[in-house]
């Protein structure tokens, strides 16, 4: 049996699913990943590495390079799910549960209309003041391009509502996602390269013997995984057909 096919009867027979999402998922919405070769890891034309100004402390000491490097690289208002956030919308709609966990922060899977979604490091758009924590759109922050974003209630400063390096992850967004993981019958893990902590040790809380690896390159779960497809998700989940239930 080819690799799609052991996909769709593993689909056509879960109730419960549950989709880890990362970076390369939304690849093909043309959004760089990380890691990839093509990806901003892998850019040599910025003098520091994305993980340093994504941090913290360089967040606060640099807001305006920060925002610069933030806006520039990271944020995509206008990118449009693909055929991969489309599909799992259908799974949803045909009646199964699914809970998606994603790693993106670029909204992506709720603008294709997926409404269980578990974010684990935030989202763009989202974004508060850090001293009267009054919300901001991601429109909002734009206005204030080439300026450290500024609260026009309080003068503080605007931080986006995403997961900086070094800093903590909501603790309700891991325990849902350790809840879904727990209780589903099929993992699907999608476009991560699963290095990045504390979402790569997730997978760790399925006890089902359904997990799934797509992705274009070897993961440290790849041993963990009942089935490992390598190639490009949007071009897998095309050729998966979803039955209403
Ligand atoms: P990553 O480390 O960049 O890994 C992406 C993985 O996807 C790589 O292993 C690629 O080989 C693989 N890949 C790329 N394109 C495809 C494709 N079309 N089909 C299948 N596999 C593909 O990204 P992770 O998500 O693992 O790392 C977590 C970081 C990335 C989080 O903190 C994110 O916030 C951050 N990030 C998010 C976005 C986004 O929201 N779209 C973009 C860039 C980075």
């Amino acid at each position: 049996m080819n690799k799609i096919t052991q996909l769709q009867k593993l689909i056509d027979n879960a109730q419960r699913i549950v989709v880890m999402t990362g970076a390369g998922f939304s690849t093909a919405s043309k959004i760089p990943d990380f890691r990839s070769d093509n990806g901003l890891y892998m850019d040599d034309s910025q003098p520091l590495a994305p993980e340093a100004i994504l941090s913290h402390h360089f967040f606060i000491a640099n807001p305006k390079t920060f925002y610069k490097f933030y806006l520039e690289k990271m944020v995509y208002p206008d990118a449009l799910p693909n055929i991969g956030h489309k599909k799992l919308v259908e799974i949803e709609e045909s009646g199964k549960k699914i809970t998606i966990i994603t790693q993106n922060i670029d909204g992506l899977h709720q603008k294709a209309g997926s409404t269980n979604v578990v974010e684990l490091h935030g989202s763009v758009f989202r974004n508060y003041c850090m001293k009267c924590h009054k919300f901001y759109s991601l429109d909002e922050v734009l206005t204030q391009y080439n300026l450290i974003p500024k609260c026009h209630e309080c003068g503080g400063m605007i931080k986006p509502d995403v997961v900086l390096y070094e800093e903590e992850l909501d603790n309700t967004a891991i325990d849902q996602a350790i809840k879904a993981i727990i209780s589903c019958d099929l993992l699907l893990i999608i476009g991560s390269s699963m290095v990045v902590n504390p979402a790569r040790t997730l997978p760790y809380y399925y006890r089902g013997h359904n997990m799934v690896i797509i992705n274009l390159t070897e993961t440290p779960l790849d041993g963990l995984a009942n089935l490992i497809i390598r190639e490009r998700s949007e071009i897998v989940l095309e050729q998966i057909k979803i039955r209403k239930e």
